[in-house]
């Protein structure tokens, strides 16, 4: 018997790049391996220069093209606008895409500053009381070992939560001839490492705990201060060779942070975020340990947690690994048998399926503006305290 034909959820998306592919991706697959209540369909993608705009859809499967993301707004057969642009154009997108009535899904992290997230996060307030939402894009939140990890812990197998101990560990540009490209551009990215990767952990780290982070002393350094202008620019860096014609432009984020951090309900929590960890390709790693057990993440190794249960008979304790690839595990179930593993790109499909789900009930997706813009109040703070020597910067998240 034909599957019954779902409503359509036209997309229309902003941005092709790194993110702009696996977002289309998503797009493309989620309602193939899950049961939504919508079908996407991928109506537009939008890129200023036509003919690099033109082959992406092609490639990734976009009905059609935009030479502007207004243009996208305007049209009334989109239903939804994905964010895939630099930091510095999420704001302006995302107000009016809500403003006309679409729902928005919003790379992170959300902004490049609080007071933007602010006025995000207002829009969004207003337009979700007449049923258009907006969710901001920690696609980690979906990878099913870190989704398990949260459904441990708040099942109570930690016990009192002690520390948190996250990493965001690459090594892109250890080459200090890897190309200057916007995410090296405060005015484009907001920040360096911190906004892009740190982001995620903090994110991760507050998702999986359900605490927030009330407190933070930091330090950030940038140890390739220029870069040559105009490389090769492949995935998201690139190698380059510089001789005397290479002109040379001003690196202006940080290129690591570490810090240190006091959540709400008790723990304290260590962070270090670098894109120079030569080796590291994508480290992204998070530890909790509680009073009654600890709980041990990689992305490197991503479809293993590691659970350490402090109950277990004394003399066979040990951390043991969990291959996450059960039908019980969470988003599991619609992919492959027990044993064969997910990889990057399902994060984003999984993201897709937690979206549409949400909108097809009519109910607000996670995670809200509202939750990224407390992810953004904690950058804010980062880099005041790296700024002011490490001095304590606490965050109040009742602050509107
Ligand atoms: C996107 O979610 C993102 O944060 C990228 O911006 C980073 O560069 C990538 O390495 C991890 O994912």
């Amino acid at each position: 018997m034909p599957r019954q034909q779902k409503p359509a959820l036209r997309v229309g998306m902003a941005g092709y790049a790194f993110m702009g592919a696996a977002h289309s991706h998503a797009w493309r697959n989620a309602h193939r391996f899950f049961d939504l209540p919508l079908t996407p369909e991928l109506t537009a993608i939008a890129g200023r220069n036509q003919s690099a705009v033109e082959h992406a859809a092609e490639k990734m499967g976009w009905a059609s093209t935009e030479t502007d993301w207004r243009a996208l707004i305007e049209r009334d057969d989109i239903d939804l606008i994905d964010i895939c642009t630099p930091g510095n154009t999420h704001a302006e997108i995302a107000i009016a895409a809500l403003k006309a009535g679409k729902h928005v899904l919003c790379e992170k992290p959300l902004a490049n500053s609080v007071a933007e997230a602010q006025e995000m996060t207002a829009v969004a307030a207003e337009a979700a009381n007449n049923g258009v939402f907006a969710m901001c894009g920690y696609s980690y939140r979906r990878t099913p070992a870190l989704a398990l990890m949260k459904s441990m812990i708040d099942d109570g197998k930690l016990g009192t939560i002690r520390h948190v101990r996250a990493q965001y560990l690459q090594d892109w540009l250890s080459d200090e001839n890897a190309p200057l490209t916007w995410r090296m551009d405060k005015s484009k990215s907001g920040s360096g490492a911190l906004g892009d990767i740190g982001a995620h952990s903090i994110d991760a780290a507050q998702f999986v705990t359900g605490q927030h982070i009330t407190g933070v002393s930091a330090l950030m350094e940038t140890f390739t201060t220029q870069r040559p202008t105009g490389g090769d620019f492949v995935g998201l860096g690139g190698t380059g060779t510089v001789d005397e014609n290479t002109e040379m432009g001003p690196v202006t984020v940080d290129d690591a942070v570490i810090f240190s951090a006091r959540f709400d309900g008790g723990p304290i929590g260590v962070f270090e975020a670098t894109r120079a960890a030569l080796g590291r390709k994508n480290a992204m790693r998070l530890e909790v340990n509680g009073s009654a057990g600890s709980l041990a993440f990689d992305f490197e190794d991503m479809n293993f947690l590691q659970f350490y249960d402090g109950r277990d008979e004394a003399g066979v304790r040990g951390f043991h690994r969990i291959m996450v690839t059960e039908p019980e595990h969470p988003y599991v179930g619609n992919w492959w048998p027990t044993g064969h593993g997910l990889g990057y790109e399902h994060g984003f499909t999984h993201q897709v399926v937690d979206l549409v789900t949400a909108l097809g009930n009519k109910t607000q997706p996670t995670p809200s503006f509202t939750e990224a813009l407390g992810v953004q109040r904690v950058l804010a703070a980062v880099d005041e305290s790296a700024t002011n020597n490490s001095h304590w910067t606490t965050i109040n998240q009742e602050d509107t």
